[in-house]
């Protein structure tokens, strides 16, 4: 059993959900159909109304929305209540295309804020804490929203925001942060600078760190967890929801809680958009059923995961997604083969490397190059030719062996690749295709 921020929700029986769920759902449907001339346009192209809504069991009558609708109204022909009534925008950090610009009431970040703090207190925070929030702040969702769940809670909260690394370390010692919030590749480079300054995990207070916004693996979460000394909790989110805290994970660290009476979870057949059952590999998708302002039924995250049904120790009831397996659009296909840069991560975790990699790909004379560069940490640094090329070949096929495809491995000196403070840039695709 754990901690919970809103115990009676958090751990309601699944037949008071539904019924919560049901009842939202109803509303939500009436909510766009008379305020959002996209949303009746599409219900009536699909032959529904709302009256045809009355429950969760319904749900799959409806039609998908993606981001590309989004982007068709950019910036507020999705928004279901007057402007008036809207006090914030957050927008995604979208790089192609326009961006998506999401609009919240009051009300709406009051219950985004209730669901981080929510996976601040599964992750053992209380007003005991100082919370250091090393999200970006600003149109990015992670700081504001992590920062919204920290105060919620009661702790210390410490806006200190991505970058100035340096100054992270000494707040977290000085300040005795004990929760550390930011993405994991920003908490894997924070845990790597304190190592070289000869700082241990026993000269820090931090006892938990609540890391999201972008896809990490479970060789990270430990390299993470050790070198920082603490509990990795992963939590998930996008800015089109709300942002941060959609879903989160408790001290069983294996699967994040969705926060149901928010939204309603589904899987996909990504080809069909015919509904999985659990345990299936799929395309999640959300609908907003509390949003006011920017409501979204049915929406198409464009995520890999599975969702589970199955108890949980830790006393929640709420339904449980994996990890981002991966996403229909991240999927690189390289010469024919379905790539995941989650694969090559894992593969150079395993094999005693950081995550500081960049993956290539191009192609020449009509064929997918692959190129990996990864950093050879302090421990393996050496200019021995013939060390360095057994390892390369090491890697090359264990590569070889995950992705079914071969890769050309480059590994470089420590620290030549580019740190990121927010979400790393893993692959560049020079393919002009
Ligand atoms: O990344 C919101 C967020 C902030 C989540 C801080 C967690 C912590 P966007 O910038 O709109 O929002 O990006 C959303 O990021 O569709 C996933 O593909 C990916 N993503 C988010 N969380 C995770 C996670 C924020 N825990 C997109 N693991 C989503 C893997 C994640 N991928």
């Amino acid at each position: 059993m754990g901690n919970y921020y809103q115990e009676e929700i958090e751990c309601a029986a699944p037949e008071k959900i539904k019924e919560l769920q049901d009842e939202r759902l109803v509303a939500q449907v009436k909510h766009v159909w008379s305020n959002v001339p996209f949303y009746r346009k599409k219900m009536e192209e699909a032959g529904i109304s709302p009256e045809d809504i009355k429950g969760r069991d319904d749900l799959h009558k409806l039609p998908f929305i993606t981001k590309a609708d989004l982007r068709d109204n950019y910036p507020d022909k999705l928004v279901a209540v007057p402007l008036s009534e809207c006090v914030r925008i957050q927008s995604t950090s979208g790089t192609t295309g326009k961006r998506v610009v999401a609009y919240y009431t009051q009300e709406d970040i009051d219950l985004w804020e209730d669901c981080c703090a929510r996976a601040i207190v599964a992750a053992g925070g209380s007003k005991e804490d100082v919370c250091q929030v090393s999200y970006g702040y600003g149109l990015f969702t992670g700081g504001p929203g992590l920062n919204g769940g920290s105060h919620k809670v009661g702790c210390l909260t410490v806006p200190t925001s991505s970058g100035n690394t340096d100054r992270q370390i000494m707040f977290i010692k000085d300040l005795k942060t004990t929760i550390l919030c930011c993405t994991p590749s920003y908490a894997a480079y924070i845990g790597e600078t304190m190592k070289e300054s000869g700082m241990k995990p026993e000269d820090i207070p931090l006892k938990a760190g609540i890391f999201g916004a972008e896809a990490w693996s479970e060789e990270m979460r430990r390299n993470i967890q050790n070198t920082l000394g603490i509990k990795a909790y992963d939590i998930y989110g996008l800015t089109e929801l709300s942002g941060p805290g959609v879903s989160f994970e408790c001290s069983e660290q294996a699967g994040m809680h969705v926060n149901e009476d928010h939204f309603i979870a589904e899987v996909v057949d990504p080809e069909t958009g015919e509904p999985l059952p659990d345990g299936e590999k799929g395309e999640l998708i959300f609908t907003s059923i509390t949003k006011k302002a920017f409501p979204l039924i049915r929406y198409r995250t464009r995520d890999i995961c599975i969702l589970s049904h199955e108890k949980c120790s830790c006393g929640r009831t709420h339904v449980k997604m994996t990890k981002p397996l991966g996403r229909t659009d991240d999927m690189l296909i390289i010469r024919g083969v379905n790539v995941f840069p989650s694969q090559i991560e894992t593969v150079l975790l395993k094999n005693g490397y950081q995550a500081n990699y960049q993956i290539i790909i191009d192609r020449v004379n009509n064929t997918d190059t692959l190129d990996v560069h990864v950093e050879m940490t302090p421990d393996m640094f050496t200019d021995n030719v013939g060390e360095i090329s057994r390892r390369q070949n090491e890697l090359v096929s264990a590569l070889r062996s995950m992705l079914g495809l071969k890769a050309n491995v480059t590994l470089v000196a420590p620290k030549s690749i580019i740190r990121s403070e927010g979400k790393a840039v893993r692959v560049i695709d020079n393919r002009k295709i």
